[in-house]
């Protein structure tokens, strides 16, 4: 047990330092302007077939960073995956993976086909930091998520109570 205690407190600093140069490249990637990618030619029939449900962000402790939950389903014959995401309302949005004791900074995730990418407590998250406005109960955040083959999906996100659950009322 003294091992294990240990080992997550060494996981933990590591996720401070993962969170504060994950930002700062974020900043750096931005600044170098983040059009490009993702465009060109238009998905064509038969591949992945996308939409978003059940999005929401709880409502973060004043000031503070906020994670991000949606799913996106995919009613295709193709698989796809979640390069990136980013708002006009906040500096940075990352993808995060909880492990057992810590989180970490994911690259892409997968959309399956026929299938679902969820983003739940406990699971994987958006990492959303750098509000313009601080949160408040109702607001409403947009998320332009960038997909491999679909291109970028704009969605609201509402912030909710901290304790809300989908799908609870
Ligand atoms: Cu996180």
């Amino acid at each position: 047990m003294k091992s294990t205690l240990r080992f997550r407190r060494t996981a933990l600093a590591g996720a401070v330092l993962a969170t504060a140069l994950g930002g700062g490249a974020f900043l750096v990637a931005c600044g170098a302007g983040g059009q490009d990618g993702a465009g060109g030619a238009p998905a064509s029939g038969g591949a992945a077939r996308l939409s978003v449900a059940d999005s929401y962000i709880p409502l973060p402790p004043a000031g503070g960073m906020a994670a991000g939950y949606l799913t996106v389903r995919n009613e295709g014959g193709e698989g796809d995956e979640l390069l990136k995401v980013s708002s006009p309302g906040a500096s940075s949005v990352t993808l995060h993976r909880s492990t057992a004791s810590t989180m970490e900074q994911v690259e892409k995730l997968d959309v399956p086909a026929h299938g679902a990418l969820q983003l739940a407590r406990g699971g994987t998250h958006l990492m959303i930091m750098g509000w313009q406005k601080a949160p408040a109960l109702g607001d409403e955040l947009e998320l332009d998520l960038t997909f491999a083959r679909t291109g970028t999906i704009a969605v609201k996100v509402p912030v909710k109570e901290l304790t809300y659950r989908p799908g609870q009322q």
